[in-house]
């Protein structure tokens, strides 16, 4: 049977990484059946477009995963293939966490034949038997333990991926046009791509709008190292043959849970030369290890994703996340910066304890501490959070099921001090004043006694985060920008030259030197 797996788009940004979901439920597939995946993000297609491609390619199941962001567009994907007589299974955090709604069983209309809840790991294989005898069930769980809760799949055997030999060519985030001149620059950068790895799942913290704990459990499993370890050598070895760059995303929502544990990841990373550039979440209040930071440095770490929501402790409480003082945010990114890592802080407006002006005091206070990538967004009741409970007894939610009608960087529900027209207009701000070319300039000059390759990625990563909001996707849309940066873009470029002119010639005298040695001896 051949097997379609489809992640919707996100209706913002076109590419940025692949879904870690697609991947491991292909090679988790009994090889009997062959698996094609397609992620909307990179490669657009219509719906037709897609129903015509099940057709040709005689599909005879569809998986579909989404967040609840995108689930509305996975719907309408999911039935118009129905429509078409395809078999649809659904799986991801948001068919799990309303089961109902997928199947039609809450009164509305219903797009899946089948829904996967929770982990599949173990349930997938069951599910492509199934469908393949023709006896397709409507619900698959992992199994229960005598509490009742899912048992979670340990990750000890870990299925593997082979990263090696897939086609990632439509997850290249260098723009086509640049392709040409990158791939001669240093050791290629003519294609980039961020590839996710985990090393482990579930976190405890329980911060009242995230649904990890929830849906992964508090108890955390791990990879061993040496599964992570052969999987990062085995795309080291994939760069350097296509003279092209891949970073990692380690994808676990808290990477240093487990501080002991992960500082032997890393030391082992180190010791088998498994090191690539890196990027993790792990929050604030795990970084305050100095040696934890001498190792994430070591071992590749270049930006680490830091969810900081707010710089107001009440607000921290209210969400159940006090254990992140915004107190030691300056120390926590000075730390890193000192190594040339670099933060990716997330902050949250429309907490209860917002008024207008957030925004401004927010950006105030991050332009007064070593620059990252401050990203902005607004408080969300992701259904099945604690969040989502109290605003409902609280009787505060405007859309109780705002995903059926998504409306960018607009709230579900009222703040205490603020309205929702103004929280979506705060976050706008936040996001047009950090990302301004003067803010750009002077993120740099706050670096600049760092080497330059450091801050060439800096900027480079700054271009690209403004995406996330200011989607650019046109050559025209690119070229405006670089205008918009050029001092900046010169600045860098002159340096660049210099020191790579300056390298040249230093290589050029120890070559001399080395012959003349080598003539003497002769
Ligand atoms: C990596 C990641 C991202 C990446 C993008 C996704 C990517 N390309 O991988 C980035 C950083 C861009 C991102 C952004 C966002 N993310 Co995010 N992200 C994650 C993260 C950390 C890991 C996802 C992952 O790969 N997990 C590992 C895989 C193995 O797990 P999985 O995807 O759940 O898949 C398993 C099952 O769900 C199931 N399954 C999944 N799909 C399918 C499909 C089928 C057919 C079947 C059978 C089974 C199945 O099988 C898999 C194996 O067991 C998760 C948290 C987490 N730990 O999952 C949050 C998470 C998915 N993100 C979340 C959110 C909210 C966001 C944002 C909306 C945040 C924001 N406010 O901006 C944005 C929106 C993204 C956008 N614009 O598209 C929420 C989603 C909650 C929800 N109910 O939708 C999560 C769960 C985190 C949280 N705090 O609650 N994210
Ligand atoms: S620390 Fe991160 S992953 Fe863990 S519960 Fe809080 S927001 Fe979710």
């Amino acid at each position: 049977m051949k097997i379609l797996l489809y992640n919707p788009d996100n209706g913002i940004t076109r590419n940025f990484m692949p879904h870690l979901w697609m991947f491991l439920l292909q090679a988790l597939t009994p090889k009997e059946h062959e698996v094609i995946l397609i992620d909307g993000n990179a490669k657009a297609m219509t719906r037709e477009e897609l129903v015509e491609f099940c057709r040709q390619e005689n599909i005879g199941l569809i998986g579909i995963g989404a967040m609840t962001r995108m689930v509305a567009r996975a719907y309408k994907v999911a039935d118009s293939l129905r429509e078409a007589g395809f078999k649809v299974v659904m799986g991801g955090p948001h068919v799990t966490e309303c089961p109902d709604e997928a199947l039609g069983r809450d009164g509305g209309p219903r797009h899946a034949d089948a829904v996967a809840l929770g982990e599949a790991d173990e349930t997938w294989h069951l599910i492509v038997e199934d469908a393949a005898n023709g006896t397709l069930k409507e619900v698959y769980q992992p199994e229960l333990d005598a509490k009742g809760n899912d048992i979670k799949p340990g990750l000890q055997e870990y299925p593997h991926i082979p990263w090696e030999t897939l086609d990632l060519e439509q997850f290249s985030l260098v723009p086509k046009f640049f392709r040409p001149m990158l791939s001669k620059m240093g050791a290629g950068w003519g294609k980039f791509f961020v590839v996710p790895i985990e090393t482990g799942r579930g976190c405890p913290y329980g911060c009242e709008f995230c649904t990890v704990t929830g849906f992964f459990g508090d108890s955390i499993r791990f990879r061993t190292n040496e599964s992570v370890i052969e999987e990062l050598l085995r795309l080291k070895k994939r760069a350097k043959e296509e003279r092209g760059q891949i970073a990692v995303f380690f994808i676990d929502d808290n990477l240093a849970i487990n501080k002991k544990r992960l500082k032997v990841l890393l030391r082992d990373i180190i010791a088998a030369g498994a090191q690539l550039p890196w990027v993790a979440q792990i929050s604030a209040n795990l970084l305050k290890d100095e040696e934890l930071v001498d190792l994430i440095s070591e071992s590749g770490g270049k930006w680490i994703f830091i969810g900081m929501e707010s710089i107001d402790p009440e607000n921290m409480a209210s969400v159940n996340k006090n254990f992140s003082k915004p107190s030691d945010y300056k120390e926590v990114l000075d730390r890193l910066a000192k190594r040339n890592i670099y933060a990716i802080t997330s902050f949250i407006f429309g907490m209860d304890n917002d008024t207008t002006g957030v925004a401004a005091r927010t950006v105030e206070q991050i332009e007064s501490w070593s620059p990252g990538l401050p990203v902005f967004g607004q408080l969300t009741p992701f259904p099945a959070t604690p969040l989502y409970t109290r605003l409902e007894k609280e009787g505060r939610l405007k859309r109780p099921k705002h995903w059926l009608e998504f409306a960018p960087f607009v709230m579900a529900h009222t703040p205490l001090k603020m309205s929702i027209e103004d929280a979506k207009e705060e976050v706008n701000q936040a996001w047009s004043r950090s990302y301004s070319p003067e803010r750009n300039a002077e993120a740099l000059e706050m670096i600049k006694d760092a080497p330059i390759e450091f801050r060439i990625s800096h900027f480079v990563a700054r271009v690209f985060f403004r995406g996330i909001y200011f989607p650019q996707m046109k050559k025209r849309e690119w070229l405006y920008l670089l205008f918009q940066n050029r001092k900046t873009i010169l600045g860098l470029t002159k340096e660049g030259v210099k020191t790579w002119r300056k390298a040249r010639k230093n290589k050029k005298q120890i070559e001399t030197i080395q012959q003349v040695n080598a003539d003497e001896l002769t």
